[in-house]
């Protein structure tokens, strides 16, 4: 799926700003017809943003079901013999989305985009009208899963419910990504998929281009940094061979631009899509990871895409930041746990040279029960293996050009001991090597070896450890001996490369304590020396993506006190102490990196 960007053929109107919105308190809004007229007795909301933090009214910050979101706008005149789209960054959950009252696309998923072509539906010379009914209930059918209680009885006001998550992050709520409008001429470019090679000093762009319409001719041309023509080829799939190339390196991007341009018979230009093309190759062998034939060790975080009064509102300033402070820190990698993260900072990473783990947002599929008690027929079933290859699926079909994206991680922290868990990963798994042979996957546990039952399905094991947190809580003694026992049992049981995805401690800012207890910052320190010191003895370790980059929002619970507090940064982006503990590491020598 191409990223919206407009060049001499294409335009990209952003519809980003302020929408009218209203809440569907009732749940009356289909009924009435709320998309056939304007929206009426609304408030205004900024796109992109979660709503749930801008409002002073719980109820709103609470709501379990619609929004509606509409505005209006106009559609140049120049553009009148072109395919015209809508596209939404992401909209959290689900959302229908009607132009002018005309329903043109439903999408089921929060955080990947979708769009529809609404040509027949723009009004032209006249103000046009975008509703996107936006809900954000989750069931067993999605992901992330949850279900929503409701309570009898009169301890409950009548028709109380909640929505009940089994994740450790707040649903933010609503359309969380900008929305834009663009063109394209009516034989288009549809889609690129470009996979890369190196041969000896060469590097080799192996493409293919999708088109819709009558386009008779194809031609690529690859310019390098300097805006040189350095390769050039006709057709819909060939191979390109790019003589001394330089490659994209983790830390120093180097980004080719690929021009794809189609033609009529007479060489009149149809359409032109740029893509940054970053030559690299991904391999793993034994026990290591390589990014053009270097073994590749992971220094990072886990992440989330969350910050104060946005939420999870897309902003350019918070990436900035965020990718500023991994370079800092020392980092070359994080994960989009436990969702794809925006196309904007996908696009950062390929540009900066940070190596992306791409996750789909399967979380929470484990109740810690011995009994078979997440798939089962009510719960993670049929319908959830559904969507989680749809998700799979778009999630590839969206980021498999980023060289930044080197591996997909399919499941974060799924109850793998039951039996069910194993045709359901498996399916998973072999669905992503079919979608994208080019690139090893993970699947992020939270089992412990001995018990799973799913890891032969995968090229890398990822694992989150909290030993001295969740178990012997405040007993930093025990962490570097248990982190070796359960390291070496993967290792025996699977013989495959491992990254430890999480590992991390609560700490408030501000709080200190020595000797160290737990909540403070002394202890978040000492926590991640105990950890560091098993992971340097064990060769088959290839990574630690500290749990987590900032501290963020959750749902409200007994250990959470505003929050998860485990972040190195503070959610306003300041460093904890543990901060210059792994700026020390990660930027000093080391004979893993
Ligand atoms: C985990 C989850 C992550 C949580 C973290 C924690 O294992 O993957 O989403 O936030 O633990 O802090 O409990």
């Amino acid at each position: 799926m191409l990223y919206p960007l407009d060049n001499r053929i294409r335009e990209v109107k952003e519809l980003s700003g302020l929408w009218n919105f209203k809440v569907d308190f009732k749940d009356e809004g289909f009924h009435e017809g709320w998309y056939k007229v304007p929206l009426q007795k609304t408030t205004e909301i900024p796109v992109p943003s979660s709503y749930n933090d801008l409002t002073t009214d719980s109820a709103v910050r609470d709501h379990i079901g619609y929004v509606w979101y509409e505005r209006t706008f106009h559609v140049p005149n120049g553009w009148k013999d072109q395919r015209i789209v809508l596209r939404v960054g992401s909209a959290s959950n689900h959302a229908v989305m009607w132009i002018n009252g005309h329903e043109v696309t439903r999408h089921k998923g929060g955080y990947l985009p979708f769009e529809a072509e609404v040509t027949n539906f723009i009004k032209w010379g006249e103000k046009n009208r975008v509703t996107l009914a936006v809900n954000n209930i989750l069931d067993w059918s999605c992901l992330p899963s949850g279900e929503v209680k409701t309570y009898d009885g009169n301890r409950y006001p009548e028709g109380y419910k909640t929505q009940e998550t089994y994740f450790d992050f707040f649903n933010y709520s609503g359309i969380h990504r900008p929305v834009r409008l663009y063109s394209t001429p009516k034989n288009f470019i549809e889609d690129i998929t470009v996979q890369t090679d190196i041969e000896g000093k060469h590097g080799v762009i192996d493409y293919s281009v999708s088109v819709q319409g009558n386009t008779p001719s194809i031609k690529v041309s690859v310019f390098d940094e300097q805006g040189n023509l350095v390769a050039a080829s006709i057709g819909k799939r060939k191979k390109i061979v790019i003589e001394n190339a330089q490659l994209w390196e983790p830390g120093n991007a180097y980004l080719y631009n690929m021009i794809v341009e189609t033609a009529d018979d007479t060489g009149n230009i149809h359409d032109c899509y740029e893509l940054p093309v970053g030559i690299r190759t991904i391999k793993v062998e034994g026990t290591q990871f390589f990014i053009n034939e270097k073994p590749f060790y992971f220094k990072g975080f886990g992440k989330h895409e969350d910050s104060d009064i946005r939420g999870r509102g897309f902003d350019e300033v918070v990436n900035i930041k965020d990718l500023n402070l991994l370079k800092w820190i020392g980092a070359n990698s994080f994960r989009t746990s436990h969702y794809p993260y925006s196309e904007e900072i996908m696009r950062l990473a390929d540009r900066q040279g940070l190596v992306v783990i791409d996750e789909v947002p399967a979380v929470g599929m484990c109740f810690w029960s011995d009994t078979n008690t997440v798939f089962r027929e009510d719960r993670v079933n049929s319908l959830t293996l559904d969507h989680h290859l749809q998700v799979i699926g778009e999630m590839i079909k969206r980021d498999k050009n980023h060289p930044s994206v080197v591996m997909w991680s399919i499941a974060n922290e799924v109850a793998t001991n039951e039996a069910a868990a194993e045709p359901y990963i498996k399916r998973v798994a072999e669905e992503t090597k079919k979608l994208d042979p080019t690139r090893p996957n993970t699947i992020v546990h939270t089992m412990w070896p001995s018990a799973d039952r799913v890891s032969q399905h995968v090229d890398v094991i990822c694992i989150n450890k909290y030993f001295g947190w969740y178990s012997d809580h405040g007993h930093l003694e025990v962490i570097e001996n248990q982190m070796d026992q359960e390291l070496l049992e993967w290792y025996e049981k699977y013989n495959k490369p491992i990254i430890i995805s999480e590992y991390g401690a609560d700490a408030i800012a501000g709080y200190h304590q020595v000797p160290a207890l737990t909540f403070t910052e002394e202890y978040q320190v000492e926590f991640l020396n105990q950890f560091h010191k098993s992971f340097d003895k064990h060769d088959f370790v290839i990574g630690e993506h500290v749990w987590a980059f900032a501290d963020f929002a959750t749902k409200q619970g007994l250990t959470r006190a505003v929050g998860n507090k485990k972040g190195i940064f503070t959610r306003q982006r300041q460093p904890k102490a543990a901060a210059f503990t792994l700026k020390r590491r990660w930027c000093g020598d080391h004979e893993k990196w």
